[in-house]
């Protein structure tokens, strides 16, 4: 019945807008996780908003990404290739390195049954080595090599080379497969790696390789400590000024050996070690001999008990604050549900993460039971404590530790605890199914009214999202604002790193082919009114007076006479209270001109720039009437893209006003008069002897209020009737409505041939497009 009446132009309209099922509720425009501005690639361009690095190759095979604020480059590891990009401008002065693998490693990686595009060199490692050097690995067509690259300034002309005489075998710091998961972290030249370390991508291990220290390693074959792990992220995070007490964070999923038999589930873990660690001595030689482990839990709490768990970390973001013993940790998850979808951010303090790490151990008695609290006695020094002073010093190296002591940190990887979220729930929760997200970095902001961490989130359709989200005390929820939402690449393609600068203000965002830096902020982009920015409530900007611009919270700003900003309600009345331009003032009303086909659909389209509003619609059906709001109901719908008639009525012609309203202000954005044509007119029209009964034709509807500007009226009834029609139509409204110069003189209200209520209409019908004609000829 549903389709029946709607034209096939509309069914494409309502399948945009959402379901088609949850027509009359799912679509209204009144959507507060709607991006305040959405804006495509194109308006991004035309902004200078972004810069675009493509590889000359027109392929990258990008597989990570290092941003060097020292060199002020950004360097970029693909297939076969090494980039050096400026940081300033993506797109000028980029330096390469060429860096395949040998004939002889291609083609044994082809003997060893492997297809070409494998046994290529993709750079999976790149970090800053020293002040002249980086550190860089390939697969090397599965036989991974290391070296250094020499990298220097801009005085020394961006050098970029290889330097290939230094090349080393890469076991144990780089992966063979591309495509296996894999992370890495540099500290005091030794490398810590999360990798598959072996041919056939079986053997999961963390390495230490590289310095002067001894390599260490995870047992191979001990499935309490990795178990089909996905490495995501690897930080050291120190515990206190001394160093012998640092600490280095792994971030996984894997297997988890502590769930029920049979469930096969996957958590996010914790995992971490001492970087002084060198092994037992009698036991767990040159193995790691304080890693231990824990489940990061993000979860959404449950009516009746039953949380709600995002288990799959699929990207996790270190942010550093003043005191570097103390970041914030931001996870980005996914479900692992085949029934349920969806995306949580959860961020987590590391306090509570060495919390955990100083609670009790879990404990498995043998293969029949399950793991449990360990309440039994804990060896000294504490399984998962570093030889340091801070610990007492009884110890220089873990090699002195008791054997008891080692082969309890052996059987008791596990901590009982998990780690729980800030708030104990996510900051941060997508279950809707239009966007599937990759990547998470923040930025912390100073506002007028404290402090926020924007995040941008990148999907797998070339979308940045821009979301600060604000924690009510009282209710205990979070409010999402979704900023804006930025079509970073011209086409939509996974999002697969991305690197941020909050210094320079710019974040760099890799696809497989491209590399995009685009800037945090627009703020002239949310409006040209106080209310506008007000609303916006984005902490990067505020009304200044003029215009919505960059805010800055102190210093310089200290000169400006005031700065409008209210992040945490956006309340622009109070805000822009005394402000010119607080709101319509500024804004023109656009106006236009509809013809809808009597019992046919028709779309008045209004969509507000910023797609946070709300849109009340108001209908004034004679010139002289009160303006009412117009009530919806399963033939009249509000979309996102406007007001839909599913079938017209002659009742419906008026003049409708789109009308945005936020927190008190009121925007007119658009005013459409809708002329609705009875359905014999337009078979007429085409009948053979249109010609000849000119009495009978449409009036030609030239209207006082319409801006003549705009382009001719029956190019819209062109449209509503398909263009296929286009050249009899044109000739027809030549000939007959607009080249009347009688009719150009025409003054009249659009109101007067419209029938101002249904009982009206059969009385009026006859005379009904014959009035502006008498009206005229008179
Ligand atoms: C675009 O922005 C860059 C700085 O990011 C500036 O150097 C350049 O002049 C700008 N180009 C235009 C056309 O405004
Ligand atoms: C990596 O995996 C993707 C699919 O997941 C595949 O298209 C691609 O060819 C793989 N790359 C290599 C080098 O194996
Ligand atoms: C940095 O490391 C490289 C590789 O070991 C070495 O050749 C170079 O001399 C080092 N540079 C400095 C400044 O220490
Ligand atoms: C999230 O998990 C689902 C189900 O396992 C998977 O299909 C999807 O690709 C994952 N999303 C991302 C962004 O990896
Ligand atoms: C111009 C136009 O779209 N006319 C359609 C109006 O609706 C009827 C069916 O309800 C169609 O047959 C017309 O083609």
């Amino acid at each position: 019945l549903l389709s029946s009446m709607v034209s096939a132009k509309n069914l494409l309209i309502l399948a945009l807008c959402g379901l088609l099922l949850e027509l009359p509720t799912g679509c209204h425009a009144t959507d507060t996780r709607q991006p305040r501005l959405r804006l495509s690639h194109k308006e991004l361009w035309d902004l200078n908003r972004t810069s675009i690095f493509h590889s000359p190759f027109g392929y990258l095979g990008l597989h990570v990404t290092l941003l060097d604020e020292y060199q002020e480059r950004l360097f970029v590891g693909g297939r076969d290739l090494v980039y050096s990009l400026s940081l300033d401008r993506v797109s000028e002065n980029y330096r390469e390195i060429h860096w395949p693998s040998t004939p002889l490693q291609a083609e044994e990686c082809i003997i060893k049954g492997r297809d070409t595009n494998e046994c290529a060199n993709y750079i999976r490692v790149l970090h800053r080595y020293n002040r002249t050097h980086l550190l860089a690995c390939g697969t090397g067509a599965f036989d991974p090599l290391c070296t250094f690259i020499r990298a220097g300034h801009q005085s020394e002309d961006h050098l970029f080379q290889l330097e290939s005489h230094k090349f080393e075998r890469g076991r144990g710091r780089c992966p063979f497969d591309p495509n296996t998961s894999f992370t890495s972290t540099l500290i005091g030249g030794e490398l810590f790696a999360g990798l598959y370390n072996d041919y056939w991508g079986r053997d999961a291990a963390i390495f230490r390789t590289m310095g002067r220290m001894p390599h260490i390693r995870t047992e191979p074959d001990n499935e309490h400590l990795l178990k089909e792990p996905k490495f995501v992220g690897s930080y050291m995070i120190p515990d206190n000024e001394d160093h012998d007490d640092n600490k280095v964070y792994f971030f996984f999923t894997e297997k988890a050996v502590e769930a029920e038999t049979g469930t096969h589930a996957i958590y996010t873990r914790v995992g971490r070690t001492c970087a002084n660690d060198m092994g037992g001595q009698r036991m767990l030689v040159n193995k790691w001999s304080t890693f231990l482990k824990t489940r990061l839990i993000c979860s959404v709490p449950g009516k009746n008990g039953i949380d709600t768990h995002f288990d799959e970390l699929e990207d996790v973001f270190l942010l550093h604050t003043r005191d570097s013993k103390n970041p914030v940790i931001f996870g980005l998850f996914n479900t692992t549900s085949n029934i349920f979808r969806g995306y949580a951010i959860c961020v987590y303090h590391i306090a509570s993460i060495r919390a955990a790490f100083n609670g009790p151990y879990a404990h498995k008695e043998g293969p029949e039971y399950h793991w449990a609290l360990y309440e039994g006695k804990v060896p000294y020094p504490r399984p998962g404590s570093c030889a340091s002073k801070v610990n007492g010093g009884l110890y220089s190296t873990t090699k002195d530790y008791p054997d008891e002591a080692v082969r309890f940190v052996r059987s008791h990887p596990l901590m009982y605890q998990p780690v729980r979220p800030v708030h104990k729930r996510p900051i941060l929760v997508k279950t809707d199914g239009k966007y599937n997200l990759k990547q998470i970095a923040v930025d912390r902001v100073e506002a007028e009214d404290g402090q926020y961490d924007v995040l941008f989130i990148g999907t797998d359709n070339g979308i940045v999202l821009k979301v600060i989200t604000i924690y009510n005390q009282d209710t205990e929820s979070m409010e999402e604002v979704i900023l804006e939402e930025l079509q970073v690449f011209k086409v939509p393609v996974p999002i697969i790193s991305m690197e941020i600068s909050s210094k320079r203000q710019q974040l760099y965002v890799g696809s497989e082919s491209v590399v995009v830096q685009v800037k945090f902020h627009q703020c002239d982009m949310y409006g040209t009114a106080c209310a506008d920015c007000c609303l916006a409530r984005d902490p990067y900007c505020a009304w200044d007076g003029i215009s919505c611009s960059r805010y800055y919270p102190t210093g310089i700003q200290a000169k400006r006479r005031f700065r409008r900003q209210d992040v945490r309600h956006g309340n622009a009345a109070q805000q822009c209270f005394g402000q010119q331009f607080i709101g319509e003032a500024l804004e023109k009303t656009e106006e236009r001109l509809v013809y809808g086909i009597e019992y046919n659909s028709t779309l008045l389209e209004c969509i507000p720039r910023t797609l946070q509003a709300k849109v009340i619609w108001f209908v004034q059906r004679a010139r002289d009437s009160r303006k009412e709001e117009v009530k919806t109901d399963d033939r009249i719908v509000k979309m996102d893209l406007g007001l839909l008639f599913l079938k017209l009525y002659r009742m419906d012609a008026g003049t409708y006003f789109c009308q945005t309203v936020e927190h008190s202000i009121v925007h007119t954005i658009r005013k459409i008069t809708l002329e609705v044509v009875e359905e014999e007119r337009v078979d007429e029209m085409f009948s053979k002897d249109y010609e000849e009964d000119v009495t009978h034709k449409m009036p030609c509807p030239v209207h006082s209020s319409i801006p003549q500007a705009s382009k001719p009226w029956y190019k819209e009834f062109l449209q509503l009737i398909g263009y296929s029609n286009f050249q009899r139509v044109e000739e027809y409204c030549e000939k007959v409505w607009c080249t009347d110069k009688k009719r150009k003189k025409l003054k009249m209200s659009p109101s007067k041939w419209k029938y101002a209520n249904p009982q009206e209409k059969k009385a009026r019908r006859s005379d009904h497009y014959r009035l502006p004609r008498n009206t005229a000829d008179s």
